[in-house]
């Protein structure tokens, strides 16, 4: 199957909730060497931002959100393996942990970037979701880590991204870490604002950034 249409396809796949479809186009896509980084960024990303559309304006309910989230994972469970082989050889760079904020479920970007960033040779601890400040603060203490991710995919968890670059201040650990934020409502201005050392839009922009701050590229 053509790019072009594998991308309609499973777009729409996912945003009608079909899992099964959506995991049979994603090993389809794999089958024929598609990027995988294109598959997930222009064929299913676009189709989790028409579910929240619809979802925003009342045509789609929470079960549909969920139904649009199973077929992503579905779909990503198939690809990501693929991300992660195409750079095993790499040594590791260096340490990360990373997860979404506390109040926040939203699991699928997050596990991207963390997919991504295994695949440009980091070390990572992957928190998880609903993780509040001291769950990073202690992970770095932990891991000994030198890049923290923060997630977050509403405007009223975001501040909650703050409260983790306070948190880790006030422990003493802020100038031993690099700390990215990244998830939909989240802009390079509100990393400046909060004192993050910089922002992606998507996961390979993510990782690309964090070996930049590493000093690995
Ligand atoms: Co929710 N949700 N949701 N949701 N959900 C949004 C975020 C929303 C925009 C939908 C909408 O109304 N238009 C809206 C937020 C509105 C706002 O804050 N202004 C919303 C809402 C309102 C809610 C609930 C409050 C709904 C309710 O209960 N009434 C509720 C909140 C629960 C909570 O967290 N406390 C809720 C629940 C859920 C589900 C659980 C049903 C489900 C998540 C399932 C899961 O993760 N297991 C869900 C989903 C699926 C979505 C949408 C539709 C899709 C999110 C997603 O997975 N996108 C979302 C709409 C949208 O985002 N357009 C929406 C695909 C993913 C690949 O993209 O997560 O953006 P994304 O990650 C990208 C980048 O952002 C970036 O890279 C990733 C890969 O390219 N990135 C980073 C992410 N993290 C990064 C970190 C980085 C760098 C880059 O550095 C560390």
């Amino acid at each position: 199957m053509e790019l072009e249409a594998l991308l309609e396809s499973i777009s729409e796949a996912v945003i009608v909730g079909d899992r099964d479809r959506a995991r049979e186009l994603a090993q389809l896509s794999v089958d024929v060497g598609h990027d995988p980084v294109i598959v997930i960024e222009q064929g299913i990303r676009p189709a989790m931002d028409v579910i929240g559309k619809r979802f925003a304006t009342g045509e789609y309910f929470l079960p549909d959100l969920v139904m649009g989230a199973e077929a992503t994972k579905a779909a990503i469970a198939v690809l990501e393996p693929v991300l992660t082989t195409s750079h095993q050889d790499r040594p590791a760079a260096a340490r990360a942990v990373i997860g979404t904020v506390k109040g926040d479920i939203h699991e699928i970007g997050k596990t991207l970037v963390a997919t991504m960033l295994t695949a440009s040779g980091f070390e990572v601890h992957d928190l998880g979701v609903d993780v509040p400040a001291e769950g990073f603060v202690q992970a770095v203490k932990e891991t000994n880590a030198s890049l923290v991710g923060v997630s977050a995919l509403l405007t009223t968890t975001m501040l909650e991204q703050k409260l983790v670059i306070e948190a880790l201040k006030e422990a003493g650990l802020r100038e031993r870490v690099k700390i990215i934020v990244g998830g939909a409502p989240v802009t390079a201005a509100w990393a400046t604002d909060i004192g993050a050392d910089g922002y992606a839009d998507n996961a390979a922009e993510a990782a690309h950034l964090a070996r930049k701050l590493m000093e690995l590229n």
